[in-house]
């Protein structure tokens, strides 16, 4: 990708240049958002903020219970409250569509920033800070921060740090890095809540998601000697548990904690004929090869897609080429 740009020095330079230039930023990230979409996006509006920059952040969903912790998170809005920002930045994004609704307020913006860890897919962007192997979008913001000499206050540190939390799993997923950990050192120094962040983003629960969890890995089924585990969740098993997709963060790692499996897949009908795959593998299973070829994407060991189709159909599409992900390895 021609402006693709893993990070070096020169690019805080050239980041430090746009926002020079700038009076009023907008940012946004993924639908369905998580700890590095929110917190990141967060983390940069202080920055933002301490830096006399006035700035918005946008996100097509409310933030999850579990990330409503988060400093700052009552600035998080589905529309703009003001018009005419002159620079967009989007953080933990790997594609404009995935903005959702987002998408239209910044279109019209004639500068954009993407800071990001997802393997490209459209590239957008007037500069492109993205590294692929950083464990989180929040990890390449605490460089760019270090860069710019920022003073890392505690809002901003637990913000950051949700965001490195959430994308290595409390440090137990393959991409916990040197880095990542010499990051979460430094964040709890300059004032970050580690404890809270992960008790509130690990540890606190809905009864609902719990009775849907159960549900879930009642009906599982296994595939491939043991190695490929997929659950399937209906509309009526949401009505069920009186629950929503938002329920379901996490389930797809209980099913790759089981000691045989190394590709799991779990498909939730969030309405009819709309079908969201979560997909997860260990070790060398590219699962996000496999999401790439039905329209999604992600990364090696996590990645997603989605389906406009029954759960049936959508469960035929993809698990033969699950089967074929780890036959071909
Ligand atoms: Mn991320």
């Amino acid at each position: 990708m021609e402006n693709t740009l893993t990070f070096d020095p020169s690019v805080a330079e050239l980041f430090r240049e746009q926002l020079s230039g700038a009076t009023s930023v907008l940012i946004g990230s993924h639908l369905n958002p998580d700890g590095d979409a929110l917190g990141s996006s967060l983390a940069l509006s202080h920055y933002l903020w301490s830096q006399g920059i006035k700035n918005e952040v946008l996100n097509h969903h409310r933030p999850p219970h579990n990330l409503k912790f988060l400093p700052g998170v009552s600035k998080i809005r589905q529309e703009p409250i003001h018009e005419g920002h002159d620079l967009g930045i989007i953080v933990d994004l790997d594609a404009v569509h995935r903005l959702g609704n987002m998408a239209q307020y910044f279109e019209s913006i004639p500068h954009l920033i993407v800071i990001d860890h997802h393997v490209p897919i459209e590239s957008p962007g007037d500069l492109r800070i993205v590294d692929t192997k950083a464990a989180a979008t929040a990890l390449i913001l605490c460089r760019l921060f270090d860069q710019l000499e920022a003073t890392i206050t505690p809002e901003m540190a637990t913000c950051l740090l949700t965001g490195i939390v959430t994308d290595t799993g409390s440090f137990r997923f393959r991409n916990t890095s040197p880095e990542s950990l010499v990051w979460a050192a430094n964040l709890i120094q300059a004032g970050g809540d580690i404890n809270r962040v992960c008790e509130e983003v690990f540890q606190r629960k809905p009864l609902s998601s719990v009775r849907l969890l159960g549900h879930m890995l009642d009906r599982m089924e296994l595939d491939c000697d043991d190695k490929l585990a997929f659950g399937t969740i209906s509309v009526h098993d949401f009505d069920y548990a009186q629950a929503t997709d938002e329920d379901t963060e996490g389930f797809v790692n209980e099913l790759l904690s089981i000691e045989t499996v190394e590709i799991a897949a779990l498909f939730r009908e969030v309405r009819p004929l709309k079908v969201r795959v979560s997909l997860r593998s260990r070790a060398d299973f590219d699962v996000a090869g496999v999401a790439q070829e039905v329209g999604g994407g992600g990364h090696r060991n996590a990645a997603g897609c989605s389906f406009d189709m029954t759960l049936e159909e959508a469960v035929e599409v993809l698990i033969p080429r699950l089967r074929a992900c780890l036959e071909s390895s």
